[in-house]
């Protein structure tokens, strides 16, 4: 089957309307000049909201963007109110008017002058509210009211339910003041263009049918002509039709046209061409022109095969990329649309053609810049973890369905409706009951509805839904059977133990369920930027594990012919407010943080996609480090070089170190680092033309022997229990890890490392309070006696952290760690001295005073070294074992 369609912005487009000569845009964003208030007015309408104190805000706004990244749980989760006067012009008097929202989170009421003109329930979709029967236009200039009282409480009734993300409240993206004539293109229909154009393409011809829903609302019938016009992307106009239709008084209607474009110009990741369409109104008998609106068009065909994947244009193409979050560090999703579109591009850059947008619509600029760049695109509503078994809750999903597809149906990059994300992932009820059972029914049955619903609505794309990494349950209820393609959500490495547990999963789906298309719609590990490590394990949030498990899952993808693409969860670090770990609040799985920095994998990423040629240094995102000199004074350390080039040449300060055949994208050198600048430079041949990649590594140098004078001691930081380095660039903060003791040097005596129950190699996942360092609290060493560094004489300041790790509260488990056991609460009654250098410094430190469970603690003195002494802080238990999370140590003089 050919499977193809053609293009139409996702807002109302830009009408152009004629009022006398003069042309009024039909659509000005009314962003600016908003007032907000947290919390309910009283008695609205009567109040008006004049007796409480308003905010000052512009659009996009959240109410959130604080409160879920703080350290007290939770978030506000309420009603928020909005105020804005706006302006209306008697000209405008026969005009129809909407307001048009691209999206508010997640209920929201829309007053005009104090009356109600509109609802709308769900976050993520546009909904547009029709104003004009409310607004006052006496005079030349109009001053209205408007007041929207928005809710993002949780709401059974609506989705999403439950989910590893922040439902962050507000009117977070634009909102349009449009104008429109008595007789337009019909956006009232769910927010839509009014527009779809459907197209049927070959590499000879492409059919475009363009169909538009037209309103009358005017109190006469109307004769009207209707006139389509495609042009080139260079704005030559290549093919035109027109209709003539009659529309009786206040009723709509809908015109067809089909032009016939020969010897298409396709569009492909490759090649993101784009036509364009524009549509017009006139009035038959004046001549007048009554709406205008203009879309990109796409020309292309798809398919997906369950055997070979995926095909665009009648070619195989192995869909990559990844997933993506709407938000931003300390912005929440009240982010600017460059922020979008630059996602878009930093996609693209990593050669990525594929996005899965998870896990509900965004703004309306991610899919323009998809269309563009040539990203293919999947789309879904955000039904994630549960359903409520309620008609009101089928209902909304069925409105956001028909919302996602109206206002997205055009653009040639979106190839999936999606409407389900490991939805039996967190069922309700016991398991094994009968409710159990008549739930999982009820699931099957709401996604059989969703589905032919969006066949109903689309017949050229194809659906699917997201199913966590539990074959039996998707396959024995029948759910998996349901959409055209199942995307899998796989943490084989992470979540689950066994890497090599993703191909048997893939394998078992291709057997058992021979006939389905299948996408690996999310894989990842988490990776604190600032976290590296030389021994990476499973759950240490290092960058460095981070690369092993997608070194592994990338092989695989690439391996199996029949599945048919993979998203990366995620593109970008985003908000979950309820994580704790060592980024608390966020999920660290992106390839670039949440500030859009790139981690290391995301040049793996490039290494292995993009065509044009590439070499880039890993280290280039780790520039300071540590370590202990050898006998020549120097540090042997790996650097992952990545490049597309045969093989790769690296440099330190200008001596060659070796060149070595790329393998997967990257080779691993052992670098001689020198105390000081290290100045590296990786070069490789591509095409007969040599690139290179320059950074530069500021490595501070351990002496073997801190007697040394070659290399004199300056400063350390140890991270006690852990096997990391964290990294800090902008408070310029390195630490490393623990080791034992040995004559002449530093580390730790006795005790060992911090475990918890569970799958962490070391340390405790929880939130560390007051502190935005809780890698380094999180992990410490136990029942140790002493920490000695043989530093030569002289005056030392020395820093000692602690944090209590076992608390009086159990953990709530993260829903998706399965395999997981959490902590228990526990109670600790530990009690300890501290001495430095024989002299008390801390007096039974334990829970009765400072060590509050979960809490930074630390301390600072100076201590004057004389006689050869060194530093040794010794730890006395009285009760229980001591314990010390990190210890820095820095000369002054
Ligand atoms: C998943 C979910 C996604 C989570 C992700 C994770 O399976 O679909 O929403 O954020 O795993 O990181 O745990
Ligand atoms: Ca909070």
């Amino acid at each position: 089957m050919i499977r193809l369609k053609g293009y139409i912005a996702t807002l109302c487009g830009l009408l152009f309307i004629t009022v006398g000569f003069a042309q009024v845009p039909g659509k000005q964003s009314i962003n600016t000049g908003w007032e907000f208030y947290k919390g309910s007015i009283a008695n609205y309408p009567a109040t008006q909201g004049k007796d409480i104190t308003w905010q000052q805000v512009s659009l996009p706004h959240t109410w959130n963007a604080a409160d879920v990244s703080d350290d007290v749980p939770g978030y506000y989760r309420g009603i928020g109110w909005y105020h804005k006067t706006i302006y209306i012009p008697a000209a405008w008097k026969n005009k129809m008017l909407y307001l048009y929202f691209e999206g508010a989170n997640q209920e929201a009421e829309i007053y005009i002058n104090g009356k109600l003109a509109g609802t709308h329930k769900g976050g993520y979709t546009a909904f547009s509210i029709r104003i004009d029967s409310y607004v006052n236009l006496k005079d030349s200039v109009n001053a209205n009211q408007v007041d929207i009282k928005l809710d993002n409480s949780h709401n059974e009734s609506i989705a999403p339910l439950d989910a590893d993300f922040s439902f962050y409240g507000g009117i977070y993206r634009d909102v349009y003041l449009i104008t429109a004539n008595q007789v337009h293109f019909n956006g009232d229909d769910f927010a839509s263009s009014g527009i779809k154009i459907n197209t049927k393409v070959d590499s000879l011809q492409a059919e475009v049918n363009i169909s538009s829903s037209i309103l009358n609302s005017s109190a006469q019938k109307k004769q009207l002509r209707v006139v389509n016009e495609v042009f080139a992307a260079d704005g030559t106009s290549i093919s035109h039709s027109q209709s003539n239709l009659s529309i009786s008084k206040e009723s709509n209607a809908l015109a067809g046209q089909l032009q016939i474009i020969k010897n298409p110009h396709l569009w492909s990741p490759d090649d993101p061409y784009l036509y364009h369409v524009i549509s017009k109104i006139y009035d038959a008998i004046t001549g007048e022109l009554l709406d205008e609106t203009d879309n990109p068009l796409g020309l292309r065909w798809f398919n997906f095969s369950a055997e070979q994947g995926f095909f665009l244009n009648g070619k195989h193409l192995k869909l990559i990329g990844a997933n993506r979050h709407q938000d931003y560090k300390d912005l929440g999703n009240a982010v600017p649309d460059a922020l979008h579109i630059r996602d878009m591009e930093l996609l693209k850059k990593m050669g990525g053609n594929f996005i899965r947008i998870s896990h509900y619509p965004q703004d309306p600029a991610v899919l323009q810049a998809c269309d563009r760049l040539g990203i293919l695109a999947s789309i879904e509503i955000p039904i994630v973890n549960r359903i409520t078994e309620t008609a009101a809750f089928t209902d909304n999903c069925k409105h956001m369905l028909v919302e996602m597809i109206r206002q997205n149906y055009n653009h040639p990059s979106l190839v999936i409706w999606a409407y389900m994300n490991e939805v039996l992932i967190y069922p309700r009820y016991d398991d094994h009951s009968e409710q159990r059972k008549l739930y999982y029914s009820r699931v099957v049955a709401l996604a059989k509805t969703l589905d032919s619903l969006a066949h109903q609505e689309d017949w050229a794309r194809y659906t699917m839904i997201s199913c966590h990494g539990d074959f039996d349950r998707y396959f024995s209820t029948g759910l998996a059977k349901v959409p055209q393609i199942v995307g899998w959500n796989l943490y084989y490495g992470w979540y689950a133990k066994d890497m090599a547990g993703l191909d048997a999963f893939l394998e078992r789906h291709h057997r058992e369920l021979a006939d389905k298309p299948m996408i690996l719609t999310e894989f990842g590990a988490d990776a604190d930027s600032r976290l590296r490590t030389f021994n990476p394990q499973r759950f240490d949030k290092t960058v460095d594990y981070q690369l092993l498990y997608h070194q592994y899952y990338l092989k695989t993808l690439q391996k199996l012919p029949y599945v048919a693409g993979g998203a990366i969860w995620c593109l970008v670090d985003f908000s979950a407010e309820q994580r704790q770990e060592a980024t608390p609040h966020v999920n660290t799985k992106g390839l670039l943080t949440d500030t859009r920095e790139p981690k290391e994998l995301y040049f793996f990423y490039q290494a292995n996609l993009l065509k044009t040629p590439f070499i880039k240094i890993g280290t280039s995102t780790w520039k300071m480090r540590s370590g202990t000199a050898d006998s020549q004074t120097q540090c042997v350390q790996p650097v992952n070089v990545y490049s597309n080039g045969a093989s790769v040449s690296l440099y330190n300060n200008g001596n060659l170190i070796k060149t070595a055949p790329v393998e997967q994208g990257f080779v691993v050198f052992n670098v001689p680092f020198v105390n000081g600048i290290n100045q590296l430079k990786a070069t490789t041949v591509i095409s007969e033309k040599t690139i290179e990649d320059n950074t530069v590594v500021d490595f501070k140098m351990q002496p073997a022997d801190f007697k040394s004078t070659q290399i004199p001691f300056t400063a350390i930081n140890v991270s006690l229990g852990s096997e990391r380095y964290f990294i800090d660039d902008n408070l310029h903060q390195l630490w490393v890890p623990e080791q034992p003791y040995a004559k002449g040097s530093w580390g730790y005596v006795g005790g060992e490392v911090f475990k918890m129950p569970g799958n962490l190699p070391y340390g405790s996942g929880k939130n560390i309070l007051g502190t935005e360092y809780d890698a380094i609290y999180q992990t410490q060493r136990v029942g140790l006696s002493a920490f000695k560094l043989d530093v030569p004489d002289g005056e030392y300041e020395i820093t000692l952290q602690f944090a209590e790790l076992i608390t009086p509260n159990a953990d709530k488990p993260l829903v998706y760690n399965l395999n997981d056991q959490v902590q228990k609460g526990n109670n600790t009654e530990r009690s300890f001295d501290v001495s430095v250098n024989g002299s008390l410094l801390i007096k039974d430190l334990g829970t009765q005073n400072y060590l509050i469970p979960q809490h930074a603690y630390a301390t600072k003195t100076t201590i004057t070294v004389k006689d050869g002494q060194g530093i040794t802080v010794n730890f006395n238990a009285t009760k229980e074992q001591a314990i010390l999370n990190g210890i820095q140590v820095n000369r002054i003089y």
